[in-house]
């Protein structure tokens, strides 16, 4: 019995030996086969290959990270770069957008405030022509009568500046067949015509033998035109009742 027991010892510790070389040999390898922390050496490849090479391991690890943080931070700070540009231009665009499309609205208030103003004006009895509008009265007065009138509408009595102007006058009084004031007088100085406005006469369209200032009759110091081709222009007395034209010019 004791024997066998001895054996029994014997064989048990062996046993634990084989396994202890076992469990040894599963510990190296799983050493081998574990990843290594970034900055680290694992015990047994320090061991293994000794403790410089893994101080040097080390060193080069953390230039590694050392480089990498730089090159995160400076893709960070071009990314910053980049978005504040971004914006910058987003704002820039953003604000040409807005003065572009206030201008737009600025343009279009104002043609829709000159149609309706155009719009009301024609309701009136007003023709447009060029940049001008013209009113032609229904009733007689005299000279300076038709030229209160004017001014009341916001107008003064007709300035004709071209021939085309004055074609226009002719077809606009046509249905009247009957002299018209316009807005020339020599009443300040005989034989000297001025526009309402101040302005001295340039071009005339006086009719043959006119203006005469009434002959023997007496002072004729107000214009009238005549839509009779060839009749145009005549001086007569602005105490006359006549037809008149105004004009007003369109708003800018
Ligand atoms: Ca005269
Ligand atoms: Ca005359």
């Amino acid at each position: 019995m004791r024997a066998n027991f001895h054996i029994k010892i014997r064989i048990s510790e062996e046993a634990r030996m084989d396994v202890r070389e076992d469990v040894n040999k599963i510990s190296i390898r799983a050493a081998e086969k574990i990843p290594l922390p970034d900055n680290s050496c694992n015990v047994y490849e320090e061991m293994k290959g000794g403790r410089v090479e893994c101080q040097i391991r080390r060193n080069n690890k953390k230039q590694q990270s050392s480089a990498h943080e730089k090159l995160m931070s400076r893709c960070l700070r071009l990314t910053t770069v980049c978005l504040g540009l971004l914006c910058v231009l987003l704002m820039t665009a953003v604000t040409l957008l807005y003065a572009r499309l206030t201008e737009q609205s600025n343009l279009l208030q104002n043609t829709n405030t000159k149609l309706s103003y155009l719009e009301k004006a024609i309701q009136e009895g007003w023709r447009a022509f060029n940049s001008s509008l013209y009113f032609i009265s229904n009733e007689k007065r005299s000279w300076t009568e038709s030229r209160e009138d004017c001014t009341e509408r916001g107008a003064d009595l007709v300035i004709i500046n071209s021939r085309e102007e004055q074609e226009f006058v002719d077809s606009f009084c046509s249905s009247k067949d009957a002299s018209v004031f316009i807005g020339l007088t020599d009443a300040e100085s005989e034989g000297i015509w001025k526009w309402v406005d101040g302005s001295a006469l340039t071009t005339a369209y006086w009719m043959n033998g006119q203006p005469n200032n009434g002959g023997w009759k007496g002072r004729q110091d107000c214009a009238v035109t005549r839509s009779e081709a060839g009749k145009r222009w005549n001086d007569k007395p602005c105490q006359d009742l006549l037809y008149w034209i105004c004009e007003k010019k369109l708003i800018s």
